[in-house]
């Protein structure tokens, strides 16, 4: 077992997955012709002169994302009703055909560029507005578009498949060849991760509601995402049970309590996706979530070992809402208000600890009579490894006291101390006497622990 556990903290991130954890924060933008029709899915039988943004500038898309802090913007290039928002050769069911007659793809990667964030695209494989869907044709199809959209645009950081798939005019569901499709993103853009419920790169966290594990480990089962890379040999009771039940939504993926059961493992970290409205296409009467809960989804996915792709949805004229533009101004004024200025510290790891169970010892500068966040990053590129940790606290009055206990830590853990929504923690003796020290000791590990950085708040 021991052995095994250091297999399964050498499993090791792609340099594309290290490079998505640092966009971390990004826009989906959901728009299309249910924009229009006030529908969250399409019939595919939409008339293409509907699609009419005509003030439409995504430079005031890049904006509202950059004002909240996002580095990255996934565009819904095509989503289950087919409408292109490129003028694709393989289709007349696209802005071809609309009035306005532009290429919104290319705008918003333009625009992408210039703001200096990231930009991806979703493509829905279904399809429910072409002929070939539900037969081996629509593979083909669905691959030249594929193709237009890696080739044509740009550099890509993110593809986002959507797991969805209906019946074709046959009555019979499309087979989606997955295989293929990574095949051809590799090709054209080898530094794109891929969004896909089962991997390669990254998967679904299982909710729309912005919400990480409480222990949300990277590293999975394959049983969980095959179209991974397997890096382990099997678990040693691998032959003694099976993980063929997991899936996504499940409580508990990366623990030692499945992780030992599994056939092998893969490194496949997950995204949390969720909508500032409740509908992820825009609908006159919903109004953004409160500052509040942004700001709490923000902590429990960007802290919690995943990245937050929140969905802005541009209005019949393609702009961002201006109530939720609002709101995305007030969440980078928090959380820069939060995290703009760490508290000057010094951490040491002490010595003669075991390498499994390091302590750190944080000093500092001046001072300190509040803290309120603790941020832990472990140095994933080695590998996932802390298993649990504490925090305690030592005051100059000689007081001593515990602040936190968590499970696994990996690319960011954001530990709350005091929640500016919340009733405050209650070991936290603010004010009366000054912190001398504290420590994040880790409890325990599957293998050595390598920490990228510690910061307080
Ligand atoms: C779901 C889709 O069916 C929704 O319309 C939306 O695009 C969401 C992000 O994924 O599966």
């Amino acid at each position: 077992m021991k052995e095994f556990l250091k297999t399964a903290a050498a499993v090791k991130p792609s340099q594309r997955q290290l490079d998505w954890f640092d966009v971390g924060f990004y826009a989906f933008i959901h728009f299309g012709v249910n924009t229009f029709t006030d529908r969250e899915w399409g019939l595919g039988n939409e008339d293409e002169g509907i699609f009419n943004p005509q003030k439409l500038n995504c430079d005031q898309w890049v904006a509202a994302a950059k004002s909240a802090g996002m580095k990255g913007l996934i565009l819904t290039a095509k989503h289950h009703d087919g409408f292109c928002l490129w003028p694709s050769k393989f289709t007349e069911h696209s802005v071809k055909n609309s009035p306005i007659k532009r290429d919104i793809v290319r705008e918003a990667a333009d625009a992408c560029r210039r703001g200096g964030i990231k930009f991806g695209f979703y493509l829905s494989p279904w399809d429910r507005n072409s002929k070939y869907y539900g037969t081996e044709e629509y593979n083909d199809y669905f691959c030249n578009q594929l193709t237009e959209l890696l080739t044509g645009y740009g550099d890509i950081f993110c593809v986002w498949f959507d797991g969805a798939c209906g019946e074709g005019p046959n009555g019979k569901k499309q087979v989606y060849d997955f295989d293929r499709y990574i095949k051809l993103i590799r090709q054209y853009q080898p530094g794109a991760v891929i969004f896909n419920d089962a991997g390669p790169d990254v998967r679904w966290v299982g909710n729309e509601a912005g919400k990480a594990r409480y222990a949300e480990w990277a590293v999975v089962p394959c049983e969980l995402c095959f179209r991974s890379q397997v890096q382990t040999g099997p678990a040693p009771m691998a032959e003694l049970g099976s993980l063929e039940y997991m899936y996504n939504t499940d409580k508990d993926i990366g623990s030692v309590n499945n992780i030992m059961y599994s056939k092998g493992l893969a490194f496949t970290p997950s995204e949390i996706d969720m909508s500032i409205r409740p509908g992820w296409f825009w609908h006159e009467y919903e109004e953004p979530h409160s500052l509040e809960r942004l700001f709490r989804t923000w902590l429990t996915s960007y802290g919690a070992n995943a990245c937050l792709n929140l969905n802005l949805p541009p209005n019949r004229d393609g702009f961002i809402d201006e109530r939720d533009v609002k709101r995305l101004k007030e969440l980078g004024e928090l959380i820069k208000k939060e995290f703009g200025s760490p508290i000057k510290a010094n951490v040491k790891k002490a010595g003669d600890t075991p390498v499994t169970q390091p302590k750190y010892e944080i000093t500092f500068e001046t001072d300190v009579r509040d803290i309120k966040y603790v941020e832990i990053m472990e140095d994933i590129a080695k590998g996932q490894r802390i298993e649990t940790f504490r925090i305690i606290a030592d005051t100059q009055s000689g007081a001593q006291y515990p602040l936190y206990q968590g499970t696994c830590v990996g690319n960011r853990k954001i530990c709350v101390l005091k929640d500016p929504f919340e009733d405050q923690n209650p070991l936290l003796r603010d004010k009366e006497d000054s912190f001398k020290k504290l420590t994040v000791f880790v409890t325990s590990a599957r293998d050595e622990v390598f920490i990228k950085g510690i910061k307080v708040y």
